[in-house]
């Protein structure tokens, strides 16, 4: 018998110290107790072994939260196990065996949203803080799933609402209108500050979105320039590796890598020269297509040959702009590592006798916002950030509506943008947006 319950592993791929199992549904502790040798507890740790016809699955840490205080509003199941995925794997097929069924990316989040334990927003900052890239991004993803984000939205909506039953007054009793200036002017400060509010969550929710993009980098230059070996040098001393990917041919390999803190893309590309090389020439043309889609270029040269009319060449040729050149081996010349400020920036290195490097990840560290407040930012999605530039478009034209004395166009261009803001807070989403938002996030959130 399949039950509505669902489960999954919860925490990343792969071994660990510890692995976290999440079940959620109706009556679990009756669904599932038989498969654990102690009572479960709400909202106690219970020390049991998993133990199905004498086969002892793992001795786990399992919390029961019991409907309607849970994550997901519905009875919830955590299983801390040991992080080994073999043991937890057995786990999920083992609940598949008990009427439990494999949750869909999203789903505990969903359902959150849908027994009303989380907003449309929050649950989207929940997908974007598991996915934030550095801590300042983090804090951002947080602000908007404490509500901040919602807290602001909601003030600009709430002075819309007071200044459309203000006109709707003034529409409908124009004779009222007795003091003609001093309602023109309280409308006009109205509107004003609500401008200045928009304008305030869309600069935090731009710069708060900048803060969630993975930069990307690409080492390009000719061959023997020691790509490979700068790469090799800023994957060795920044032990955390997140992954590498390896490229489908001999072309790029990407590597996914954490320098200060920051989550960044790495490309190593194939080198680029004049040939004729028909398999060359589609390697050189991937690594070209990878650079135009990087944030910024590293042009790797050999200082002993110096930036010749070849690599000028490769530089115009395709168009490549937002660049440094990295003069490398400088153990040749008996130089010393440095770097150059002017444009394009010159960093001097040598990649053999791992010195220098330091620069690279300086150049890569400045890339980054470097925002004091981190407090006042949101992780905004795009789609919020659309829906603000409408609200603001429409808010825009009112100063004008109210010179005029077109107060049913105001009202018109007022309700306009308090559609467009409570989209934002997802007041009547439509499936097509829900299962987009959901369907982004990983599977066990
Ligand atoms: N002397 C010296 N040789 C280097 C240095 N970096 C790389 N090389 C050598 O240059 C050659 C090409 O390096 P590689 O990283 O494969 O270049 P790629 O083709 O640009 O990826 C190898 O023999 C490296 O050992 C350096 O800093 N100094
Ligand atoms: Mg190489």
């Amino acid at each position: 018998m399949k039950s509505n319950a669902i489960c999954a592993i919860a925490t990343a791929k792969g071994s660990s110290a510890l692995g976290i199992i999440r079940i959620s549904g109706d009556e679990l502790n009756s669904l599932l107790s038989h498969l654990f040798t102690k009572k479960l507890s709400n909202r106690r740790a219970v020390l049991t072994d998993i133990k199905v016809n004498n086969i002892l699955f793992d001795n786990c840490m399992v919390i029961l939260y019991c409907a309607p205080k849970s994550y997901t509003g519905e009875d919830v199941i955590e299983i801390i196990t040991h992080g080994n995925p073999v043991i937890m794997n057995s786990i999920i097929e083992l609940l598949c065996q008990h009427g439990v069924s494999n949750a869909a990316p999203g789903e505990f989040t969903e359902r959150a949203f849908l027994n009303n334990k989380i907003s449309l927003e929050k649950a989207e900052a929940v997908a974007d803080l598991i996915s934030a890239s550095d801590i300042q991004a983090v804090r951002a993803a947080q602000n908007s799933l404490s509500g901040k984000f919602y807290l602001d939205v909601k003030e600009v909506l709430s002075s819309i609402v007071s200044l459309r039953a203000e006109l709707e007054s003034i529409i409908n009793f124009p004779e009222d209108d007795d003091a003609p200036d001093l309602i023109i002017s309280k409308l006009s400060e109205q509107v004003d500050r609500i401008n200045v509010l928009l304008e305030s969550i869309l600069a935090n929710s731009k710069e708060g979105r900048s803060l969630n993009h993975k930069r990307t980098y690409a080492f390009i230059g000719k061959p023997n320039s020691g790509k490979s070996s700068i790469i090799n040098c800023l994957l060795r001393q920044d032990a955390s590796i997140v992954t590498s990917i390896a490229g489908t041919t001999r072309d790029s390999i990407e590597y996914e890598l954490c320098i200060n803190n920051k989550i960044v893309t790495i490309v190593d590309t194939a080198g680029i020269r004049v040939t004729q090389d028909e398999v060359e020439i589609e390697g050189i043309e991937r690594s070209i297509k990878t650079v135009l889609k990087a944030d910024k270029v590293f042009y790797v040269v050999d200082v002993s040959g110096g930036l010749d009319n070849d690599d000028l060449a490769i530089l115009e040729k395709y168009n490549i702009t937002n660049y440094d050149i990295v003069f490398n081996k400088i153990d040749l010349m008996s130089l010393e590592p440095k770097i150059i400020r002017k444009s394009p920036i010159e960093i001097y290195l040598s990649a053999i006798n791992n010195i220098g490097l330091d620069l690279i990840r300086d150049r890569v560290d400045e890339d980054f916002v470097h925002v004091e407040k981190a407090e006042d930012l949101y992780l905004a999605r795009s789609r919020h950030i659309d829906h603000l530039m409408d609200a603001k478009e429409y808010i825009n034209r009112c100063p004008g509506h109210i010179l005029e004395s077109k107060y049913d166009i105001l009202a018109e261009d007022m309700r306009n943008a308090h559609v467009a803001l409570s989209s934002i807070l997802g007041q009547n989403p439509t499936e097509e947006l829900l299962n987009e938002i959901f369907t982004s996030f990983c599977i066990g959130k």
